[in-house]
């Protein structure tokens, strides 16, 4: 008989690894879960209800319409504030941090920085769509209120991390750095199970995801990065294979399992990169190094950088060892 370990119990059973812990970032997680769940049930029934439209227009039913990305933004706040171990989140839906002020949550030990829904442009065309978090410790104490300094902390930082993958199935990986297990939702019973236990990226991989469609914008160590994974070369297995999804949280979950890099750097429209530093770039980097990857802007580790914006963006080569080595390398010679 299998034996199925729910992402529930297997929090429970990680406790153990913190003595001192109360359970509160078990209890974090779980809220997480319990949107993600929620979640994923309207982004698989979204080409039926018809709440694709633009935010603030009425449907059919007169009804207003909520994108989904608002919608999601709006299930994780809730879950965190009626879960009560989270005093403010910083998301990319909202320009500020949100107080939660529930009895119970204004005086949580922790902080989220979330991207509710990442690659939301996907999903008018049923492509796979992502969440991506960071759970930090509040800076303040609880005797004052909590505000945007909690959130300016590097990714070193991070107490746990991970990401939710709207795909083929969905799945929720996260780390508390001690390795990354992954868990893939069984609709049938509504939970989350261990699907993915102690996930590593291979050192090498084959799989290069770039939007090279801003090729000529790029700085010069990524052009001759790019032409380094097109060369033929029977021993290092080149020409590698492009794949580029267009939701970084699919195209990273792919590379992690397959091995790959995956690359937005500097471009004409976004000289600072187009990712966000807070949710986007550090929670993917603290997996993927807890996975044996490697996370840099180039030429600095991406969970050292100094942060000082919430909506901070940052360029990212991201994905295993050998293949962000060799674009580091590239940028020092080249860019
Ligand atoms: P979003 O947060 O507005 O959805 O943008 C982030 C997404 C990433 O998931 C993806 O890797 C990237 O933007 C794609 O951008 P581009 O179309 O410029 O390649
Ligand atoms: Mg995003």
């Amino acid at each position: 008989m299998t034996v199925v370990k729910t992402l529930g119990q297997f929090i429970i059973e990680k406790q153990a690894d913190f003595p001192y812990a109360k359970g509160e970032l078990s209890r974090l997680l779980r809220d997480i879960g319990i949107a993600a769940k929620i979640v994923n049930r309207e982004i698989n029934k979204a080409g039926l209800v018809d709440i694709l439209g633009e935010a603030g227009t009425v449907n059919v039913q007169g009804e207003s319409q909520k994108k989904l990305d608002i919608y999601a933004n709006e299930q994780f706040i809730s879950a965190l504030e009626s879960g009560g171990e989270c005093c403010l989140v910083a998301s990319e839906e909202n320009e500020e941090v949100v107080l939660l002020n529930s009895k119970f949550s204004k005086n949580g030990k922790y902080i989220v920085a979330i991207d509710p829904l990442d690659g939301s442009s996907n999903i008018e065309v049923n492509v796979a769509v992502g969440t991506t978090f960071s759970i930090y410790r509040r800076k303040t104490d609880v005797s004052e209120e909590p505000n945007e300094s909690d959130v300016l902390q590097k990714g070193t930082e991070q107490v746990a991390a991970g990401y939710i993958v709207y795909g083929s199935s969905t799945m929720l990986v996260y780390t508390t750095g001690k390795g990354v297990n992954g868990f893939t939702l069984d609709p049938s019973i509504g939970e989350f199970c261990l699907s993915h236990p102690n996930m590593r990226i291979p050192e090498d991989g084959t799989i290069y995801s770039i939007n090279e469609g801003y090729y000529t914008h790029f700085p010069e160590g990524v052009k001759k990065y790019i032409k380094y994974c097109q060369v033929h070369d029977k021993e290092t297995n080149r020409p590698y294979t492009s794949r580029y999804i267009g939701s970084m949280v699919a195209d990273l979950h792919r590379n992690l399992i397959r091995g790959g890099i995956f690359i937005y750097p500097t471009t004409a429209a976004n000289p600072q990169g187009k990712l966000r530093l807070v949710y986007e770039c550090n929670p993917l980097a603290f997996i993927i190094e807890q996975a044996g990857g490697l996370a840099t802007n180039g030429v600095k580790r991406i969970l050292d950088i100094e942060v000082n914006k919430v909506h901070q963006r940052s360029c990212i080569f991201i994905g295993s060892k050998n293949m962000v080595l060799k674009a580091e390398e590239m940028m020092r010679e080249y860019s």
